[in-house]
């Protein structure tokens, strides 16, 4: 418990001295609002592993289960608040005078605690887009019918979103490259680092000198890498990370 505190007073410290800030967050700062994981022993829905649904092949293949599996996400993320650690990044970003958020997350729960400079780099559950004519638009409807249609051409629509083997959006990706090579403290929240690239801006955050802490329940193949790998659940460590600040 000392070590931790020890460890906490040194972040908020790096954190009090930065002035250009970024957050990397993953599936583990959404679990206390009760998001599934991805790689955790509750990422399986109906047999399935969710990594293997979220690809172009799964959707090709078979449209009706993959956008059961979304619409099942929908129907459980709709009523789902931003928990302590999110609502803790809100605080930070009024604290630090550039403060970039970017995040794996599509659950749109950093939006909803109100981040503001927000990088949602694998897209947003609650965004479609057609397979024919491209037409990206919000739809908050739960469930969407089991193949929904695009209203402008009545082409097939898919989640807009990141699956594996797909680009990111290149402007997407620029905007957290520069987030991250500008920073001067990079925190990295409740991701298991394995999925590139988003796990290589790590990388990145430790080849220009920027400190770069972590925090996880486990320790992830970076944790020995980084100049602080703080172990514990996000919704508890970072509200008292920030309040070193306060
Ligand atoms: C807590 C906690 C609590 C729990 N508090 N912590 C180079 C080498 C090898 C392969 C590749 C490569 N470059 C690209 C690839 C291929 C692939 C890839 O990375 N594969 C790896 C698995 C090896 N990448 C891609 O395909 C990407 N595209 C791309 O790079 O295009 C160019 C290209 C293509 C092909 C080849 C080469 C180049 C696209 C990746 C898209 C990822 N999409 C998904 C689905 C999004 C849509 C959806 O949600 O349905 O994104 S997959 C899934 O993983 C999702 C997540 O955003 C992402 C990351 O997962 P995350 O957030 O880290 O979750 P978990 O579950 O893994 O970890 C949770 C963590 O939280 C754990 O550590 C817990 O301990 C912790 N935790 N509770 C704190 N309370
Ligand atoms: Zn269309």
């Amino acid at each position: 418990m000392a070590a931790i505190a020890a460890d906490l007073q040194q972040a908020g410290l790096w954190l009090t001295e930065s002035k250009r800030v970024a957050a990397l967050t993953g599936a583990g700062i959404s679990a206390e609002s009760g998001v599934p994981t991805f790689r955790g022993k509750d990422g399986l829905w109906q047999g399935f592993k969710a990594t293997d649904l979220a690809t172009p092949q799964a959707f090709a293949r078979d449209p009706k289960l993959v956008w059961n599996f979304y619409n099942w996400r929908r129907e459980l993320l709709a009523p789902l608040q931003p928990n302590p650690a999110h609502k803790a990044l809100i605080r930070l970003e009024e604290k630090i005078p550039q403060f970039s958020l970017i995040t794996q997350n599509i659950d749109d729960l950093h939006r909803r605690a109100g981040s503001k400079n927000l990088v949602e780099l694998h897209g947003n559950i609650w965004m479609v887009r057609c397979t024919r004519c491209h037409l990206v638009s919000r739809n908050e409807e739960v469930p969407l019918p089991e193949l929904p249609a695009c209203e402008e051409c009545g082409g097939l629509l898919r989640p807009h979103v990141v699956w594996f083997g797909e680009q990111l959006d290149p402007t997407i990706l620029d905007k957290a490259v520069a987030a991250i090579r500008s920073c001067d403290t990079m925190l990295v929240i409740g991701t298991s680092a394995l999925v590139q690239p988003a796990a290589s801006l790590v990388i990145v955050a430790k080849e220009q000198g920027a400190r770069v802490v972590e925090i996880n329940l486990e320790p992830t193949p970076y944790s020995h890498k980084l100049d602080l790998a703080l172990q514990g659940k996000a919704g508890v460590l970072l509200p008292q990370l920030v309040e070193r600040l306060e």
